[in-house]
């Protein structure tokens, strides 16, 4: 039914206790979570992943979408998150607020590359993430402030480690599925997240001053090992390592689908093949995950 009127400024919800941007409420997603980012993968994956039985399919008005099913008789949600930092964060903050206990979130995403030996329709396991965001002071600093601040156009972070339990169940399923596969390669690395598509992941756009030219090759002289380039998993890395409620289990994986280096563009046909591919790789870790 429909969204009531939100009750408290603070962190507003319905008097379901339903809240203001995803319209869920307790009892209306499961604690073992896949993000992604575009909503027909969400609807993709629900319906390809073998064995996996949709129970509720719900688009609030902001056009996330939760979808949320049994498959191998444990209850799993798969969330269309949208694109970039900021839904992220209310992906993550709205389902901890209508969830108790520990949650397990990973995120299936696709990405770019910048790295060398890693090519388009290949698969990416985050072992860790940063993220690169830009400063926007700094385009408004003069040479001299810039010195005195050391500032940079765009800030490379620390970065944040996947949950263990999930990596080692993640890294043998996603294996078990590539292993013998001849159109990609899976691979382990640094995932870093960009909070824009194009200036922060040293897009060139003539119609922008991004003093953006060097930002590449700073991550990687910085984390040499970086293969996937995306949007998303260092803002739920990020929000899971500073959540006090209760423990949130964190992993993430991206198909490639731009080579930065190279060029090179993957059709949508093979996007959807690869989607297919490893879905299950990421319910099975999903089941098959021990929270405390
Ligand atoms: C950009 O095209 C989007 O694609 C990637 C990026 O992280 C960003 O959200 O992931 P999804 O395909 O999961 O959205
Ligand atoms: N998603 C991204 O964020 N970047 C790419 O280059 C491709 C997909």
């Amino acid at each position: 039914s429909k969204l009531g009127d939100m009750k408290d400024a603070n962190f507003p919800k319905d008097d379901q206790g339903r809240v203001y941007h995803l319209g869920i409420g307790p009892g209306m997603v499961a604690n073992r979570i896949i993000f992604v980012g575009d909503t027909h993968r969400a609807k993709l994956l629900a319906d390809t992943i073998d064995g996996f039985e949709t129970i509720s399919d719900f688009t609030p008005p902001r056009q996330f979408r939760i979808i949320t099913g049994n498959y191998k008789g444990v209850k799993i949600s798969i969330v269309g998150t949208l694109m970039g930092y900021p839904n992220t964060d209310f992906c993550v903050r709205e389902i901890r607020a209508v969830t108790e206990g520990p949650l397990a979130i990973i995120r299936m995403g696709t990405c770019g590359t910048p790295h060398d030996l890693v090519e388009t329709g290949d698969v990416v396991v985050g072992r860790e993430t940063v993220g690169i965001v830009r400063n926007p002071d700094y385009f408004r600093m003069t040479d001299k402030e810039r010195e005195e601040a050391a500032a940079r156009p765009y800030t490379i972070t620390r970065s944040l480690k996947a949950s263990p339990e999930i990596l080692e169940l993640l890294e043998g399923k996603t294996a078990a599925i590539m292993k013998g596969y001849k159109g990609s390669t899976l691979h382990f690395g640094v995932n870093a997240s960009a909070d824009s598509f194009y200036s922060a992941q040293g897009r060139l756009d003539s119609a922008f001053d991004d003093k953006n030219e060097v930002i590449i090759d700073e991550l990687m002289e910085r984390y040499p090992e970086t293969k996937a380039l995306e949007m998303e998993s260092f803002t739920l890395f990020d929000l899971a390592d500073v959540c006090k409620k209760s423990k949130i289990y964190v992993g993430c994986l991206a198909i490639v689908l731009a080579q930065r280096k190279r060029g090179g563009f993957l059709p949508h046909a093979r996007k959807v093949q690869m989607v297919q591919k490893i879905g299950r790789a990421v319910a099975e870790t999903l089941v098959e995950l021990k929270m405390e």
